[in-house]
């Protein structure tokens, strides 16, 4: 088929696909449609410093998100540096504040330091933090909550217990099903102070923790990907906020990492991949539609592990790390954006989704892709096998060029193919985006 049809009938699958999406379970697409609304909770200053080092990184990507709420757990006489969560986390929003002007200058969407001291909560104190989550699950909004539990204190509830605790007592089962149902859950639930007796009525949950502490692969797997270096790139020359890293572990990390719009994560598939791994459908007592965890395994580079689902990217989101830093300090001219690709002709993060019969030859092409910075770009196609339902091999031509041919195998009817775009720029530190086209091959 010549490339200029090929090209008209993905343009024409694409809109059937959007319009029959929901048909092939394709629907519900979350990213580019809307901004994710997000709340966090940290133990720290616990004993545990690592929640420090996951607050440096998570107030860089606030930019990303509509962040209402951050709650604290720990009391003062329960944190190692006599402050208590509260005053610790107002601490690091100071440090924010000296960067926000320049922060600005690099990316739309930064919240200002008030809105965030007004939406900081000492979770450990009263029923304010309590009562501030009820109310903005409750707020008239179509967009569930996220809900990122980076750990609770021993012996304090953590404030989503606390919510729903209180509604399950003051209002009628169905409405406190209702609202448990507007939350979106990541982190683990193991313990009774967590949430668990409230867990299968939550909408959706992503564990980032289970099984066998996957949380502690995220420093191992990243803390020097592609020769990141934290005294040079985190603790000095990059301002107060980068000076308040304490240990590479960021072991809570992954529980907002896969909440990036990079292209590469859709929050509505933790099992297509993304900045913290990829995640499959629990298979323990927690076992429901909508609830994942950390047991996914990929082939790459020759070998099939769990590390490998973060491995992969690991120099790609440490660069960005490291530009978001550099954006603390530099002007725009001085500091590297990420590039922003198109896929087909389609911009945003969004997956493009495309009908093919098997044996179709289909192209794909990052024409229109930018830099706003203007600096050269490289594609590279990637077919995942993983989060697809065709397991084979599946022939890319062109696999390094702008423009790429996809061949369908003959036998994947029925069956869907993962193709992602991975572009990146040559600025420094190199950085990268991703598309992702999601081929269902159907004759
Ligand atoms: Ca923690
Ligand atoms: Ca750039």
């Amino acid at each position: 088929m010549p490339p200029a049809i090929c090209i008209m009938r993905v343009v024409c699958f694409c809109l059937a696909a959007c319009l029959l999406g929901s048909m092939f379970g394709l629907a519900n697409v979350a990213w580019g449609a809307e901004r994710l609304r997000v709340m966090i909770e940290t133990d720290a200053p616990g004993g545990d410093p690592d929640d420090e080092g996951s607050l440096v990184r998570f107030f860089l990507y606030l930019n990303e998100w509509d962040v209402e709420g951050i709650f604290c757990t720990r009391r003062a006489d329960q944190s190692r540096n006599q402050e208590d969560g509260q005053q610790c986390l107002l601490r690091f929003i100071d440090a924010y504040a000296a960067a926000w002007p320049k922060l600005r200058q690099h990316a739309p969407g930064y919240p200002s330091p008030e809105k965030l001291r007004s939406i900081t909560y000492a979770a450990f104190r009263g029923t304010t933090a309590r009562d501030a989550l009820i109310a903005a699950v409750d707020r008239e909004d179509p967009r569930r909550i996220w809900y990122v539990n980076w750990g609770t204190n021993d012996g304090n509830l953590t404030a989503m217990r606390q919510a729903l605790d209180h509604v399950k007592a003051t209002r009628t089962e169905q409405a406190y099903r209702h609202f448990a149902d507007r939350l979106c859950f990541s982190r683990d639930a193991d313990r009774t102070y967590h949430v668990t007796e409230h867990i299968p009525y939550l909408h959706q949950w992503v564990d980032t923790r289970n099984p066998d502490r996957w949380y502690h692969r995220f420093a191992p797997l990243t803390a020097k990907a592609g020769g990141f270096d934290l005294t040079r790139d985190v603790k000095t020359g990059h301002g107060r906020l980068g000076s308040y890293y304490t240990i590479p572990k960021e072991g809570d990390t992954p529980g907002f990492m896969f909440l990036i719009p990079n292209g590469l994560s859709d929050v509505s598939h933790p099992d297509w991949g993304s900045w913290a791994g990829r995640f499959v459908p629990r298979t323990d007592r927690f076992r429901r539609e909508g609830f994942f965890w950390s047991d996914a395994r990929d082939q790459w580079n020759g070998q099939s592990n769990r590390d490998n689902t973060l491995r992969r990217w690991a120099v790609h989101l440490q660069n960005d790390f490291k530009a978001r830093l550099d954006w603390c300090v530099a002007d725009y001219a001085h500091a590297n954006h990420p590039p922003v690709p198109m896929l087909n002709g389609s911009a945003g993060p969004s997956p493009v989704e495309i009908i093919a019969a098997p044996g179709e030859a289909v192209m794909l092409s990052s024409q229109g892709s930018s830099d706003p910075d203007q600096q050269g770009l490289s594609c590279e196609w990637i077919y995942y096998p993983e989060p697809g339902d065709y397991q084979g091999d599946v022939s890319i031509q062109g696999a390094r060029s702008p423009e790429a041919v996809v061949t369908l195998p003959g036998d994947a009817d029925g069956k869907r193919v993962h193709v992602l775009l991975v572009l990146t720029d040559n600025g420094e530190p190199a950085l990268t985006r991703y598309r992702r086209a999601v081929i269902y091959c159907r004759r």
